[in-house]
């Protein structure tokens, strides 16, 4: 390519293409912001154009095979359209068999990996430096402060953190921009009002007193594991971020004094020496609140900040010692890729305290941050997390198998079908029960082997897929019945006393524990909740397996699936929706829950007046929703609000959901299901993509993260079903 940045999305491309970017020269700089010409005030998600640009150019020929024929011109529309979108989709898998795509969105999530750069004195290379600050600049609002997250409004965390990157980036303190930014801190009160994680990284960096940080209490780890407050409780994703924190809070780490440090006291302060510290603990801007810390936390928070007066040192260094063991084995056992990218980039900055610049694992942790980044037209981001690999190529390849048309790409199949049995988990590793792992034999992670973090419905997607391939004959089931049944079994072994699934592991300690969450800007952190999604990937991929393997474990299953029935059902509001939790948002969840209860139906799981009242109930809701060109469109505001919120125009990804719920459910009013179709096919472009429109994914409630590929799986699963449904085909073969 004529960019080097434009490197195939595979670490060792990225290294090969990367490393020696110093001498990029700023006209190819300049060239490719011209060439891309990104404006966020039009839509601040990128379409993934790099990428994508990179994998069709030359190659790309429309489908080539036969295509069937259909009985009426509006049939034939969808056929072709489907092909079409199946064809495009096609040459974006990589040779390995997974989508690589934009996995952006979060706006913290770089500033911490570039203060880690910063601290350990390791800068990237001057491409990547200024494709970030591109990015940096390309997100900033007209306000001039920058959101949690591409679409959001300002935030003191959002605005604070790309100030200080660009700073470390090397951009001049009068350049416009920055002057800008600075006034928008100085008018919403202060950098001292940054949410806790803010604090941190500004703490850490020397911008901010750790006697203005409510303290983590590292000692935590020490107490005896049976307590329901013990660490090894929490959601694996807060356990293994606060873990770090409190290293570095333990250590009370800062950044030297040097030039940069002591200039951006000055501009982000208005006199920095004069601080009141104890004061700042809770101080939290009017516009990053996301809610109220609860009166249990602040008792709390006075107990552990009093015990930092008399921590005994010999205690502190039992913590810290235990801490940097914990930090070792995550990080061995992720091939330092480490759980995501928050406990990466701290992850980086411990092990050079502790190790130095030159050890081993300090480098080890540096080849992996290129994992992380990706650059689409927008610039260069740091990704939510090292991809979405496995999640989105078994989606992509049951959408592709919905109906027989699919076997039509059996190349793509062959592909998708090497990367999802590469990437089930066969082993433990040897520290896996010490630092309370849930077994993961048999399951799937949502990216890749080495990153190895298992995911309940990760694994469900990985054996629905697994399961979907090998029925189609299309390829020589390399993925053995003991294998299948490992993952049964893990599936079986993830479910929840209510009867639902978490996410990584089961829920550890009661909900009263959320009264300590101390983040102020995610909500729902502590502990792995039961979610419909997870529930739902996981009773469709035991309903499927079941119809396989008849025999095996049968009783057991049963029972699993009628107490995940259960919890799915209960968890349905009285309008007839759900929430989701980990996409936008009502659509998302009532296209999951509905799959479900529907694959269910007469199949003596559970009282089949029940689900059929309750996939009604849901159909009506949608059809309540839909808007007046025939498709649905939900805003992220949903995900933060609890409640159906409308986005200004109908959505590729939300019709799908919408028109899969309403095809699975078995909804009788073919005209409305029609009207949204024809939705799809007006956004199909002329290759077979769908326009990126609004951003799709969210966690926590309350930060939005990117799915490039979801333009393309969902439009493609819907269309398949309704050929499969409507049986559009004459022409079998
Ligand atoms: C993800 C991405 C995938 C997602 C699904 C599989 C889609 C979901 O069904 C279960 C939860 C899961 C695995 C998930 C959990 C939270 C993650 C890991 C993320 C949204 C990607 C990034 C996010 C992580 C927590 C980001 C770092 C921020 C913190 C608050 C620690």
């Amino acid at each position: 390519g004529r960019h080097i940045w434009a490197f195939k999305p595979v670490s060792d491309q990225i290294d090969q293409h990367l490393h020696n970017a110093e001498t990029v020269s700023d006209e190819e700089i300049a060239q490719f912001a011209e060439d891309f010409r990104f404006d966020s005030s039009i839509n601040p998600n990128s379409a993934d154009q790099v990428y994508r640009h990179s994998a069709i150019s030359n190659q790309f020929q429309p489908f080539d095979g036969l295509v069937p024929q259909a009985k009426s011109a509006e049939d034939q529309a969808v056929i072709d359209s489907l092909v079409k979108g199946i064809n495009y989709f096609s040459y974006l898998q990589c040779e390995d068999g997974h989508w690589p795509g934009d996995y952006g969105g979060p706006l913290f999530l770089l500033p911490g990996l570039l203060i880690a750069s910063y601290i350990s004195g390791t800068p990237f290379p001057k491409a990547h430096r200024e494709m970030m600050k591109l990015y940096i600049f390309n997100h900033q609002n007209p306000d001039a402060g920058w959101g949690m997250h591409i679409e959001g409004e300002s935030t003191m965390f959002g605005t604070v953190m790309q100030y200080v990157s660009l700073r470390i980036l090397g951009v001049d303190k009068e350049h416009p921009a920055i002057v800008k930014a600075r006034n928008w801190i100085k008018n919403n009160g202060g950098a001292a009002g940054a949410p806790s994680w803010g604090k941190f990284y500004l703490a850490v960096m020397n911008l901010y007193d750790w006697r203005g940080f409510n303290s983590l209490f590292p000692e935590m780890w020490l107490l005896p594991k049976w307590l329901p407050m013990h660490p090894s409780r929490y959601w694996c994703h807060c356990r293994m971020v606060y873990l770090p924190m409190a290293y570095c809070q333990a250590h009370r780490f800062q950044a030297p004094e040097d030039e940069l440090v002591l200039s951006l006291r000055e501009e982000l302060y208005e006199n920095f020496d004069s601080i009141d510290w104890p004061k700042q603990r809770d101080a939290v801007c009017d516009k990053d609140r996301y809610y109220t810390p609860s009166g249990v936390l602040k008792w709390m928070n006075l107990f552990t900040n009093t015990y930092e007066k008399f921590a005994s040192s010999r205690l502190r260094k039992k913590t810290t010692d235990y801490i940097l063991k914990y930090l070792d084995a995550e990080d061995q056992q992720t091939q330092y890729i480490d759980i995501g990218p928050v406990s990466k980039a701290i992850n980086s900055i411990c092990i050079w305290h502790a190790y130095g610049k030159d050890s081993d694992r300090f480098k080890r942790h540096v080849e992996r941050w290129y994992d992380y980044l990706w650059v689409a037209e927008d610039g260069m981001k740091m990704n939510g997390y090292n991809g979405s690999q496995l999640w989105d190529t078994a989606l992509a390849t049951r959408a592709i198998l919905e109906s027989d048309l699919g076997k039509r790409f059996p190349k793509t199949i062959e592909k998708s079908y090497r990367f999802i049995e590469r990437s089930q988990i066969k082993s433990e590793h040897s520290t896996h029960a010490e630092f309370f792992r849930h077994p993961m034999i048999g399951s799937w992670p949502f990216s890749t082997a080495d990153n190895g973090w298992p995911v309940s419905d990760c694994t469900a997607e990985g054996l629905s897929a697994a399961l979907s391939i090998h029925r189609s004959g299309l390829v020589e089931a390399v993925i053995d019945e003991q294998r299948m049944k490992q993952a049964i079994d893990i599936i079986l072994s993830y479910q929840n006393t209510n009867g639902g699934w978490s996410t990584y592991e089961l829920t550890r300690a009661p909900r009263w524990l959320e009264k300590l969450n101390p983040s102020e800007v995610f909500a729902d952190i502590m502990i792995d909740y039961s979610w419909t999604e997870c529930s739902a990937a996981c009773l469709i991929s035991l309903m499927e397996s079941q119809e396989d393997y008849p025999t095996y474990k049968n009783d057991e299953i049963s029972k699993a699936i009628s107490a995940g029935l259960g919890f799915i059902i209960k968890q349905q509001k009285a309008d007839g929706s759900w929430y989701g939790g980990w996409a936008v948002c009502f659509t998302y969840a009532t296209w999951f829950a509905v799959e479900t209860l529907s694959k269910a139906l007469n199949k003596g799981y559970y009282d089949d007046t029940v689900l059929a009242d309750s996939i009604n109930k849901a159909c009506a809701f949608l059809v309540g929703k839909q808007k007046a060109d025939g498709g649905w469109g939900e805003s992220f505001k949903s995900c933060s609000d609890l409640v159906y919120t409308e986005a200004a125009t109908s959505q590729s990804v939300n019709t799908a959901w919408a028109l899969l719920t309403l095809l699975s459910g078995n909804f009788q009013d073919k005209s409305v299901i029609d009207k949204g179709i024809r939705v799809l096919l007006n956004k199909q472009t002329e290759l077979g993509d769908w326009h990126q429109e609004n951003i799709s994914g969210v966690f926590n409630y309350n930060c939005m993260i990117t799915y490039a590929n979801y333009r393309n799986i969902f439009p493609i699963w819907a269309l398949n079903r309704y050929c499969r449904i409507y049986n559009l085909r004459m022409l079998e073969k």
